[in-house]
């Protein structure tokens, strides 16, 4: 084989691993959910979902006052519209749909990051402070069950959240992602002081993470 034919190849593999990734997040429920109530929206069939399309989709059953359901609309307008042509296109609701998939996938991770730290906390409780070395320690101990402690990644991929046994003070990362969760490179961390935030990783120097530290602005 050639160098042309391998670099072809290569190329090749990494635009199939891209399309992998982000068709997971295109099959994400949340993203399947959204995709499906838009294009059911779509009822001239045209490719083109409109304000009254939309505004006859969101009333549908009836349940809701007009002014929830312009509220509704308004966002979802201001949300997928953008190219701002006062219609959704296909193209958008898909962009859309991603969008509502990281935002789903950041939520849950968030709620995680919150019950793990609660159950590091008790661990230190029941053992002298000490901090768990890992998440299986806390589902061997019963304080977490084994479903939750896979951290849902921005790539489609689930791992294992990472704890940092070497965590001392109050501003010292005690628990983070093992990976982005969105597609700016965000980390989800919890502090030794039991706050939960997120944070890009240009701030946050994993090599490092063993003496980082975080000092939020506010
Ligand atoms: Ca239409
Ligand atoms: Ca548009």
């Amino acid at each position: 084989m050639n160098i042309l034919a391998l670099i072809l190849t290569f190329l090749l593999i990494l635009i199939s691993q891209v399309k992998a990734e982000e068709d997971k997040l295109a099959q994400h429920p949340t993203a399947v959910q959204f995709r499906e109530h838009l294009l059911k929206a779509d009822t001239n069939k045209d490719g083109y979902i409109t304000r009254d399309e939309l505004t006859a989709e969101v009333e549908k059953g009836g349940k809701r006052p007009p002014e929830q359901v312009k509220e509704i609309v308004d966002s979802m307008m201001e949300e997928s519209d953008q190219d701002h042509d006062g219609r959704i296109s296909r193209q958008e609701i898909e962009v859309g749909a991603r969008a509502t998939a990281i935002r789903a996938i950041i939520r849950d991770d968030a709620q995680i990051a919150e019950d793990l730290m609660q159950a590091i906390d008790k661990f230190r409780k029941q053992s002298n402070g000490n901090i768990p070395k890992t998440v299986g320690e806390l589902v061997k101990a019963k304080l977490i069950s084994e479903e939750v402690v896979m951290c849902k990644l921005a790539d489609g991929s689930d791992k294992p959240w990472i704890i940092n046994a070497s965590a001392s003070d109050a501003n010292a990362v005690l628990l983070y992602s093992p990976g982005s969760v969105d597609l700016e490179g965000q980390y989800i961390v919890g502090l030794v002081n039991g706050r939960v935030l997120g944070l890009h990783d240009k701030d946050l120097d994993i090599t490092k993470l063993k003496s980082l530290h975080v000092y939020p602005s506010e």
